[in-house]
């Protein structure tokens, strides 16, 4: 299986501000680990700070990897763009995020995308990005 795991904004900064909320880990010593540890899934990774580069990516790839394992980061509550974009693709979609955003400021507890996704995985630190390729094996 092709599963591609896309990252929205301020997430190239985990591991290096906010241990508290977010970790001490880098995501790409992360991903390392995750390509070890699921050696019967082809991996792939992507990051970006803007929204336009998130929905071409998933345009890009939602018609041909077997799973996206999405954590949008704010735009999580804000975009339409990418909510969009997830209707209109054929892959499936798992909503991913690091802290529980309901146990957060009111303004996290919408998300635009999940009533568009396959499943939402939150609150697990960053084995929630664990839980969301075990759930496509
Ligand atoms: O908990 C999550 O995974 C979030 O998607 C993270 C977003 C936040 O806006 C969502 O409400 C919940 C923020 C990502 C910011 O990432 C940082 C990482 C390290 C240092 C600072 C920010």
């Amino acid at each position: 299986m092709n599963i591609i795991i896309i990252n929205g904004p301020n997430l190239n900064l985990l591991g290096k501000r906010e241990p508290e909320i977010y970790g001490s880990q880098t995501f790409e010593s992360f991903y390392e680990t995750l390509s070890q540890e699921f050696p019967q899934l082809t991996l792939d990774y992507f990051q970006s700070n803007a929204e336009g580069a998130l929905v071409d990516k998933i345009q890009e790839v939602g018609f041909s990897v077997d799973g996206i394992v999405l954590n949008a980061a704010a735009y999580t509550h804000t975009s339409v763009a990418i909510a969009d974009a997830i209707k209109a693709i054929d892959s499936p979609v798992i909503e991913v995020h690091i802290s529980n955003p309901h146990a957060r400021e009111p303004f996290r507890h919408h998300s635009y995308l999940s009533p568009v996704v396959k499943g939402c995985i939150a609150g697990f630190g960053l084995n929630s990005y664990r839980l969301a390729l075990q759930s496509f094996v």
